[in-house]
């Protein structure tokens, strides 16, 4: 059997065909600096309540995978000593040995799949880190994109990662990428990349009447929605770029790889900007959770 619990609000919604959103918990605990994560994390939840659907928070304790995470749930596994960091590898053993742990854009998009959730909002996706032709490092989240059938909302990618490799890979992978009202694919904290998006659309409809165009196609996986950072609130691509080189060569020189870098990199990053890549990052998941929500209420819209 599956170690599935999901919260009676988030059953309840889904088994009437409401509006559910799902969050994931790794960019609470390994993403976003403390105290503010938890700060953030129940700002997120309010703002898919207030734009209209339901959130889901997805995070594994105790050997349960837990769909929508009461208060103090959430506060167990932000104060765990070291949170654990779980993608598709290791979800079954983190289950299986009734243990807890954060879950990546990858082992969300599984559980919230498993729960039947159509549509989930993030910051940033894993993706094709630099130096990937040596590293070989490339985010299982992608993989996973091509396989669960949810629309999943991010800021488009950090660009402390390989952002012309990662479009590439999901290229490959069949995964629609949709930039939301522009031509360019968004590079999280910057509206611009420089990369043109495979693909564009305008409004939460379009994006939903996608979604169940694929699902009637039969095609495995679910889309990438690229919403760019509110232009007051954009950091432009040349400050952030200094800064990204340097906490790569500091990660370089550290030998931090494999799970371990992207939130490295992370909180490098937060530390060179003195905070301020954090008031962006904040901005802009809750801004990707209100996009998040629409979509869900045009899916909820066709379904009754
Ligand atoms: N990118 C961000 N913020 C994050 C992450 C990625 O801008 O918090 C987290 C997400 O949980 C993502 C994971 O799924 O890192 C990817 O890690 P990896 O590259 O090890 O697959
Ligand atoms: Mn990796």
């Amino acid at each position: 059997m599956i170690p599935l619990q999901i919260a009676p609000e988030v059953a309840n919604a889904l088994a009437a065909g409401e509006p559910v959103v799902a969050l994931e918990s790794t960019i609470i605990t390994h993403g976003l600096p403390a105290p503010d994560n938890r700060q953030a994390a129940l700002a997120i939840e309010a703002t898919v309540r207030e734009a209209g659907a339901v959130p889901a928070t997805i995070a594994v304790l105790a050997g349960r995978i837990h769909v929508g995470l009461g208060t103090p749930e959430l506060d167990r596994l932000i104060c765990a000593k070291q949170p654990r960091k779980l993608s598709r590898a290791d979800l079954a053993v983190c289950l299986s040995q009734r243990q807890s742990g954060s879950t990546t854009v990858a082992a969300t998009l599984i559980c919230a799949q498993l729960a039947g959730i159509e549509v989930f909002a993030t910051g940033g996706i894993g993706g094709v880190h630099r130096g990937a032709e040596s590293s070989f490092d490339i985010s299982a989240d992608l993989l996973q994109l091509a396989q669960s059938p949810l629309s999943v909302v991010a800021a488009g990618a950090k660009a402390i990662l390989d952002l012309p490799k990662t479009l590439e890979i999901l290229e490959s992978l069949g995964v629609p990428v949709i930039a939301v009202g522009q031509d360019e694919f968004p590079a999280f904290w910057s509206r611009r990349s420089g990369l043109p998006a495979p693909l564009r659309m305008d409004g939460a409809a379009d994006i939903a009447a996608a979604h169940r165009m694929r699902a009637a196609l039969g095609l495995s996986g679910g889309q990438l929605v690229a919403n760019p950072i509110p232009a007051e609130l954009e950091i432009p691509h040349d400050q952030m770029e200094p800064m990204i080189a340097q906490a790569q060569a500091l990660a370089d020189q550290a030998g931090i790889a494999g799970k371990a870098l992207t939130p490295f990199l992370l909180q490098q990053i937060h530390e060179l900007s003195q905070g301020r890549s954090l008031q962006a990052n904040l901005a802009l998941v809750n801004h990707n959770a209100r996009l998040a929500a629409q979509i869900a209420i045009e899916l909820a819209r066709n379904r009754s």
